[in-house]
């Protein structure tokens, strides 16, 4: 692929985020026009997903960006956000176009994106912004949460070698890849509803996915506005069973 060709996706799933992602956009133009060698044409894809504080307008308030929005009605969830996402790109992408999908909270750097993507145009078939990668920063996470990510990056390696951070949302994944991922899994692709979809993903890409590489995560999580939504306790049983059955190799199961 060369530097001009393919369309650049950037996917955000977003739930309740009206303060968060104009700010994000903003970051994001700017990102765009400071592109080395110039920005890819780009498309963001938002899916707001059932959000009652607005979301839908924020995501159109940065003007000078391609933006989609999905709507869900009612909320469905982090992984029928990302199936919505990711399933409007297989349908309106072209196999050399790359996607990058990133949280809206306004925490996933997008200055990091330019990097990513020269690292997939160089051979990278997924690149994964990661907090297990030296260089990388974490900004005002508490201590309990950056000790479960721990543990859980830790378990994650010791079962599926082959990636650090498996539940880092920020990702730049070829298309072809995905594509390829529709066509082999069929509808069990994308069929992680919370947020256990993030290492459900690579679990099922990383068999075809020859480089998966990681780049250094600068997490804001200083930047972010409103409380966490995540609901830790149920995140966490959810990818423990998740990878039990994965680990006794059924990729196709729910
Ligand atoms: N919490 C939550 N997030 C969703 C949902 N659907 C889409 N999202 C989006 O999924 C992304 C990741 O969610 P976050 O709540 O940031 O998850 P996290 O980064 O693991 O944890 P916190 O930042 O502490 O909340 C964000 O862009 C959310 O807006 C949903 O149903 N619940
Ligand atoms: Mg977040």
């Amino acid at each position: 692929m060369t530097a001009a060709s393919g369309r650049l996706w950037v996917l955000l799933p977003a739930y309740n985020e009206a303060e968060n992602l104009p700010p994000l956009l903003e970051g994001l133009s700017a990102t765009l026009a400071a592109w080395p060698d110039g920005a890819p044409p780009c498309r963001v894809v938002v899916v707001d997903d059932g959000s009652s504080d607005g979301t839908a307008a924020a995501a159109r308030s940065v003007a000078g960006l391609d933006v989609v929005v999905l709507v869900h009605d009612p909320n469905q969830g982090l992984g029928a956000a990302m199936r919505t996402g990711i399933t409007h790109v297989l349908t309106h992408g072209a196999d050399d176009d790359l996607l990058v999908a990133l949280d809206a909270d306004n925490t996933h750097p997008t200055e990091l994106m330019p990097g990513m993507v020269a690292r997939a145009r160089a051979g990278a078939d997924i690149v994964i912004a990661s907090r297990f990668q030296p260089g990388a920063e974490i900004h005002g996470l508490d201590a309990q949460r950056k000790a479960i990510s721990e543990i859980a990056s830790w378990i994650l390696r010791i079962m599926f070698p082959g990636a650090r951070d498996y539940t880092c949302g920020y990702r730049c994944y070829r298309v072809a890849l995905l594509r390829w991922g529709a066509e082999h899994y069929g509808p069990a692709f994308l069929n992680q509803r919370g947020f256990s979809i993030m290492v459900d993903i690579l679990l099922k890409l990383r068999r075809q996915a020859s480089r998966i590489e990681e780049v250094p995560l600068i997490l804001r999580y200083d930047r972010k506005l409103g409380a966490s939504k995540m609901k830790v306790m149920q995140t966490a049983v959810t990818t423990l069973r998740l990878l039990g059955r994965r680990f006794v190799g059924n990729p196709y199961g729910p």
